[in-house]
Order: structure tokens, then sequence, then C-alpha cells
């Protein structure tokens, strides 16, 4: 199965911005996406033929802030045609920063903050080990391209950390160093560890101190989608980013994804809600990655949520066919739908076959977490289907 859509990463910072050169493969699937731009903001700003429009020059929430979206309050909400016709009230401000902040999106702005996380890390091998070394450090973080960076805390310099990924039976040994300033613990979460390896400060190891290290050392069990994350002072070290992807592929080949259901794509989709705001992977739309897919190809969408909140996620376009929860298989459980909802801790694997061409928003449908009247923000991103 191919890895995940990262083109490689520019390292090019944000206020060198003009200067980046991004992705050739993504800005060029990107520039064909323009040309259904229109359909990405009519998908996902309906009712595009509105039976409401902003009063043009600036709205009261103009600026987007966290005040709640409501039309309905507005000053003069003007009930409009559904037909478009020449006596319409032009575009307003809310028009105009909804048009923006897509344009930024299908500019490419994710390829122009430097490196993502979820880049899969190479373990070395010991004899019949797979040996993962990690640091745990401070360092500052894009969300996007206009906001000032977040302090965030992480494993190898990005939130989220490197993908972890082994097969199910390896002998695992991860060991931490911990340069942040203050202690840390490390659980797998999902995996069957013995207790002495579970990461919980206290209960099973003491916490690592600064300028220390911890080696885990188990037998990667079950398979699926699991993470690794921070189990110590957790509601800060993992909402300001000590958090990653460890997936375990079956023993038996023949039941990965590609061999499955023919998946060529798989897309790690790890949530968060508490540095920087909403975020998928580490970033806040505009600044979001599109997932690009072929007409026809099907791909696979590992959801992991690491924030403290449910996050919905609704699919315009495509119906999602859930096919695993927690690295479980569903077997005759498994089902379609168009919104899924994933709480805290849980992972779920979608299967969706990319079949209807266009550019479709992706995104949590608890609306204050994705849209307000600076457009859109936050837990959004498109599935980009090239026909
Ligand atoms: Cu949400």
């Amino acid at each position: 199965m191919n890895e995940p859509t990262a083109p490689a990463a520019p390292s090019t910072p944000p206020s060198d911005a003009a200067d980046a050169t991004p992705s050739l493969t993504r800005r060029g699937f990107l520039r064909g996406a323009a040309v259904a731009g229109a359909g990405l903001a009519v998908a996902a700003c309906a009712p595009a033929a509105s039976n409401w429009v902003y009063p043009a020059g600036p709205t009261p929430n103009a600026s987007g802030g966290a005040a709640a979206a409501t039309p309905a309050a507005s000053s003069t909400p003007v009930a409009a045609s559904p037909v478009a016709s020449p006596t319409m009230n032009p575009m307003g401000q809310h028009d105009a920063e909804a048009e923006a902040v897509v344009k930024r999106f299908l500019g490419g702005e994710s390829e122009t903050l430097g490196a993502w996380g979820n880049e899969t890390l190479t373990p070395t091998v010991d004899g019949d080990t797979k040996v993962f070394q990690l640091d745990c450090s401070a360092f500052a973080w894009h969300i996007d391209a206009l906001k000032d960076p977040v302090q965030a805390v992480g494993f190898n310099k990005t939130v989220p950390g490197p993908l972890l990924r082994v097969v199910e039976g390896d002998k695992v040994r991860a060991v931490f160093r911990n340069d942040l300033d203050e202690s840390t613990g490390i659980h797998f979460h999902g995996q069957e560890v013995p207790n002495a390896m579970d990461g919980v400060p206290f209960v099973t190891q003491p916490p690592i101190l600064p300028g220390a290290s911890f080696t885990y050392e188990f037998v990667a069990g079950p398979s699926g989608s699991h993470m690794y994350h921070s189990h110590h002072n957790a509601t800060d070290q993992v909402g300001r980013g000590l958090l990653g992807a460890f997936i375990v592929d079956p023993a038996d080949a023949s039941q990965r994804y590609d061999a499955l259901y023919g998946a060529s794509q798989e897309i790690v989709w790890i949530s968060n809600d508490v540095l920087g705001g909403f975020t998928i992977n580490g970033r806040g739309f505009p600044a979001t990655r599109p997932i690009v897919a072929k007409q026809g190809e099907t791909i696979v969408v590992r959801f992991m949520n690491e924030g403290v909140m449910t996050h919905p996620w609704h699919l315009h376009g495509m119906r999602m066919h859930i096919v695993a929860r927690d690295g479980a298989p569903l077997g005759s459980a498994a089902f379609h739908c168009d919104t899924l909802g994933v709480n805290p801790g849980e992972r779920w694997d979608a299967i969706i076959e990319c079949k209807n061409p266009g550019a479709w928003a992706f995104h949590c449908h608890i609306l204050p977490h994705a849209e307000g009247p600076g457009g859109m923000f936050g837990m959004v991103t498109a599935l980009i289907v090239q026909a």
C-alpha cells in the first residue's frame, strides 16, 4: 500500500512563503482542483443560492472571531429569491472572507509551513527487534500561515509525531528521550503491552524526568490503527501535541486494506482541539492538506481523535464504508455513512471509493469547529477526486 499522500515536505517557514516551492505534484493537483474550486465553495457554503445574504460591508462578526454565526440576527438579512437575479445584493464581507480562505487552501498553503507530522519513521533493527528513537521537546508550530505559531510539545519536532508502523507480532523497542522541562510518560494506546510498559507514571513506572530516557519493549498487537501519546499531565501535553499514530499491519497480508479493498492510498487523520484550536494533523483550515485521489481509486482514512471533544466527520459527495473501530475489524457489522462521530481516544477506519469527481468538503459537522463568519476554518479539508 502506498504511504499517505505526503509529498516531500518543504522546510520553508511561512515568512518565506512567497519563495516556497511546494510539491509540484500536489500543486499540480491543486491547480486542477482550482477549476473545481467554485464547486468546493458551493458545496461547503451551501445554501449557495441562499435565502439570506449578508449586507454589503463589514458585519459585526466580520473579523472571523469566535462569535457564533448568527445570520438570522445580523442586521438586515435579506430574503432573496433562490434564483439569482440582477437585483440580488452584491457579495458582502462574509462572502469575500469565505472566498479568500478557500483560495488560500486551493493555493497550497498546506505545503508552505514546513514539516508535517505522520511521516513514517524507519526503525533500526537490533537482532529481531525494531527500534524507534523518539525525542520529546518543545518547539514553535504553525497552525496556518497567518496566525502566530503556537508553543507545541511533540515527538521529533512535528505534530503529530512520526508515524510508527510495524507488523503484528513484531518485537518493538521504543526509546523516548525527554528534552522537555517537565516529566512525561508514554502510553501505547490500543496495544496489549506488559503492565510495566503501559506508560502511566506512578502506576507502572516512574515519570521520565527531564534529560532522562525510558525504553518501552513489547510485542506489537493487536493489529490496526492505534496511537502513542503522553499519559502524564496529558491534558496539557497531549493537547499541545505529544501524540502520534501507531499502526500495526495484520501479519496475514490478505487482511490488509490494499488486499481486502484495493486501497491504494492511506490517510492518517488525527484530530485535536486544544493546540491552536481545531486541527487535523496539527493544522487548521486553510492550511490543512487536501486528499487528492483519482476517480475510481479507493482510499482508506484512519480517523484518530487525540482531542477532548467528539467530532462528527462529514464527507460530501460520497459515503464512507466504516470497517474497523479501535483496530478491530467490524466484519459483518461494517456500515456505510456520510457522517462519523469519533470520540476522544477512538480510531475508526473508513474505506472511500472515490467515484464522484470534484472537490468535496470533508469537515467536522459541529459547525463551530468548521465554519464561521470569516468562512471555513479549523476542522475542514477536501477530498479532491480527479476525473
Ligand atoms: Cu468537531
